[in-house]
């Protein structure tokens, strides 16, 4: 087998579970569209299968499909420049899906920690679905041929099992079709924190509201939850190891960073020896000056839901064209006849 030469390409997406979370917008979105800017083709999905790998009500997955949709284009994603659909419009995810489930190994699912976080005790009672997750993150990406994904830190160990089955595959089929695609995870905001809980990672479907800050809150909502935010009694040190041991201090810093875009180094020559009683409003205002425009846009975008579908359809027609014949080669490559 000889190397091959993969064209550059970006896939990433998320899950429509629930409000977009400023921890979803910095370790994912805002990366997005830098690499939608930067020129090279980018592929971003609302990967509705995966939400249903626990319960959705179904109302509630089409306005929250509509609304990740509303937020990807109100964060500055560009349907003409990037490629925009849902999941469910592709069935070559799904496909590919199952030929990864006949490729991946049961121990090798075994060790995805999302699934332990996810299921805690109740693994017995998960559906099938959330166990092979992985597996259809892996047909998300190598549907594409995708070498480039942009996620946050706690999705690192998914694109890692894509890599060992795109490996396998190869291996089993002396092919080089697949890709190894490389995790693309850097800036301050790569794992951002519940407002609640330092050692907890900000998620959308935490039961608590005041856990996280929703691209949806308006200005107060979102001064609220970072006055409210758990911190400590110190003041900030004038460097980052001065935070190593206060979780939660480190996480308003970071999101601080994140958000302005400077390092979290960077911050803390700007904010030392502020106590938190001066900090906060200072990391709401920039907060609010920086989200509650998203939010606006979200509104007006959610206005005209028809659009929105419109946009989806079109992207998933483009998404097909390139998928389609992908799944088509690895079908052949597996041996399955295709005559009609
Ligand atoms: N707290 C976070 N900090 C940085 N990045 C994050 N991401 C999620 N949470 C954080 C990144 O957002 C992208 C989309 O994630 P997802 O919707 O596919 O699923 P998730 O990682 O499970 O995100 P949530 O918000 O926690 O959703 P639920 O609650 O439904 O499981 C990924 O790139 C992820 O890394």
């Amino acid at each position: 087998m000889t190397e091959a030469a993969f064209t550059p390409r970006v896939f990433s997406g998320i899950q429509p579970s629930g409000n977009l979370t400023l921890g979803n917008y910095l370790g994912a979105v805002k990366r997005f569209v830098e690499m939608q800017n930067s020129g090279i083709e980018t592929i971003y999905c609302v990967v509705d299968m995966h939400a249903i790998t626990v319960w959705q009500d179904p109302e509630a997955l089409r306005r929250q499909t509509r609304e990740l949709t509303a937020a990807y284009l109100a964060c500055g994603l560009d349907p003409k420049k990037s490629i925009l659909f849902n999941q469910s419009q592709v069935s070559a995810h799904a496909e590919l899906g199952w030929l990864f489930n006949c490729v991946a190994r049961l121990g090798w699912m075994n060790r995805m920690t999302q699934f332990k976080d996810k299921a805690g005790k109740n693994a017995e009672k998960m559906s099938l679905g959330l166990y092979a997750y992985p597996s259809l993150m892996a047909a998300d990406i190598l549907a594409y041929k995708a070498t480039h994904v942009p996620v946050g830190e706690d999705q690192k160990q998914h694109v890692e099992l894509t890599r060992d089955i795109a490996n396998k595959f190869n291996h089993d089929f002396k092919t080089n079709f697949f890709p190894e695609p490389e995790p693309i995870i850097d800036g301050a905001g790569t794992r951002v924190m519940s407002l609640r809980d330092g050692s907890k990672k900000m998620s959308k479907s935490d039961p608590s509201d005041m856990s996280r800050i929703n691209m949806t809150d308006d200005a107060d909502a979102i001064a609220k939850k970072i006055r409210k935010a758990k911190t400590d009694p110190e003041p900030l040190p004038d460097n980052m190891d001065g935070l190593a041991d206060r979780p939660e201090a480190r996480n308003l810093i970071n999101i601080y960073a994140g958000i302005s875009g400077q390092t979290p180094a960077e911050v803390l020559t700007e904010v030392a020896g502020q106590q938190f009683g001066q900090f906060k409003p200072l990391l709401a205002d920039l907060a609010v000056a920086h989200l509650a425009p998203i939010a606006d846009e979200m509104g007006r975008l959610m206005a005209d839901p028809a659009e929105i579908d419109r946009i989806l359809g079109d992207g998933a027609n483009r998404a097909a064209e390139i998928a389609e014949p992908i799944l088509a080669d690895a079908y052949d490559i597996v041996g399955m006849i295709r005559s009609r």
